[in-house]
């Protein structure tokens, strides 16, 4: 049994009045999830007893900090099952993961007249690298249609796909409608005709089991801040022969072996990606998000959310001139976007807040998506380890409150 009363406990954000008599209700996890004490304690006991920097001194405090930085990598690595740590490159997030392989691999790889596979689903940060790839390179963008219910179906992929397509980037789960992608199967689709393929997964990870092994996709993009770690870490999970083939990133320190007057020679994996001081404390603040949700079991927790989102989607649904976006509960992750009659998201958002109720409106950095759905923005409830009935009941009790008052000023 999924205990939330109790994981409640953890979050001791989750403890507090947004404004005076009124409990905050968060359901904006998905833009960026709330911390268990868990991981704010091992950033306190961090900086408290062990910080310096890393991979550069002898004296015992850097050796400590470098243990905890790669003691981290090693936690991570075992999270998504990637064959070993050095496949682990730590960056400040998805954003900053997916631009890192089309700057590399992509500037490497893709030349005028290729094809860059994406889906009509993707977040900004899976679509804009890949623009500023194409103009660069003359490459052609091309978009997998999603079906009436926002799902991505296999046989369209396929007949997007071709030898001139040299990557497939797509996300494991919509941000907006929640759709989960058939991640496998789009993997082996786009190796069968010789393109790479890269999972957006900063909606997937922190929700549900993934094996990057088992998925066998060449690079996966994750942002720490999403599944109960700091904000500024995040991870790029790439293929060995891939990442070795790539030139880095940006230059400087930790990213080179040696350095003359004349040039560099790059440093091993990971850490040619790896420029300047990272992240230290965010990588173990990490480390303990991922062990904080390994013992919660991450079937435990896509089963909860799964749990939640149909019994929102049913409470939802009984709201009037409530349009709930995308496939039905079973086949999407812990959120709920939806659109009200009448009434602008961000009016909805606002009126939620006066009832402590934390929603996101807007068009959640997937503009092109709003726009082939006929929309500008929508309202979404997104939901975590957290997340209980109760709260839900809140939402659609504001959201009944937002309705009346509409009416009313309809009326005068
Ligand atoms: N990909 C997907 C599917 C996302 O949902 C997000 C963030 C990103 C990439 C980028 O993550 P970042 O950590 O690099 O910013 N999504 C959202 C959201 O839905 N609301 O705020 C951020």
């Amino acid at each position: 049994m999924f205990d939330v009363e109790k994981v409640r406990e953890d979050f001791p954000v989750l403890h507090q009045e947004v404004h005076p008599g009124v409990p905050l209700v968060y359901l904006d996890s998905a833009a960026s999830s709330q911390k268990p004490r868990q991981v704010i304690e091992a950033m306190d006991h961090y900086y408290r007893h062990l910080h310096a920097n890393v991979h550069r001194g002898i004296h015992t405090l850097s050796e400590a900090a470098t243990n905890a930085y790669e003691s981290a990598r090693e936690r991570v690595a075992r999270f998504i099952n990637a064959p070993e740590p050095e496949t682990i490159v730590f960056v400040r997030n998805a954003t900053e993961a997916i631009n890192l392989v089309a700057a590399t691999w992509g500037r490497r790889n893709v030349r005028e007249g290729d094809e860059i596979l994406l889906t009509e689903m993707e977040h900004h940060a899976n679509l804009v690298p890949w623009m500023m790839l194409a103009e660069e390179k003359g490459a052609h963008l091309r978009y997998v249609p999603l079906t009436a219910q926002g799902l991505i179906d296999l046989s369209a992929v396929e007949r997007y796909l071709n030898p001139r397509t040299k990557i497939f980037a797509f996300t494991a789960m919509s941000n907006v409608l929640g759709s989960i992608t058939p991640v496998a199967a789009l993997v082996s689709a786009a190796h069968s005709v010789g393109a790479i393929a890269l999972v957006d997964a900063a909606q997937s990870v922190p929700h549900m089991p993934v094996d990057v092994q088992a998925l066998d996709c060449d690079f996966l993009a994750f942002s720490g801040h999403k599944m109960c770690g700091p904000t500024g870490s995040g991870v790029l999970y790439g293929r060995r022969e891939l990442l070795e083939a790539m030139p880095p990133y940006m230059g400087g320190g930790d990213m080179i072996r040696r350095v003359t007057f004349e040039g560099f020679e790059t440093n091993d994996l990971p850490y040619k990606f790896e420029a300047g001081t990272p992240a230290i404390a965010e990588a173990v603040g990490l480390g303990a998000a991922v062990d904080y949700l390994n013992s919660l079991g991450m079937e435990n927790v896509h089963r909860h959310e799964q749990f939640i989102t149909n019994y929102a989607m049913e409470a939802l649904s009984e709201v009037e001139g409530l349009k709930l976006l995308g496939p039905p509960a079973a086949q999407k992750g812990g959120l709920a976007t939806f659109i009200l009659e009448g009434i602008h998201p961000h009016d909805i958002a606002h009126i939620a807040d006066e009832d402590g109720i934390a929603i996101r409106a807007g068009h959640h950095c997937a503009m092109p998506l709003h726009r082939k759905l006929g929309i500008a923005a929508s309202a979404r409830a997104s939901f975590y380890v957290h997340t209980t009935t109760w709260e839900i009941d809140r939402l659609v009790q504001s959201l009944q409150r937002a309705r009346e008052i509409f009416r009313l000023q309809r009326a005068s």
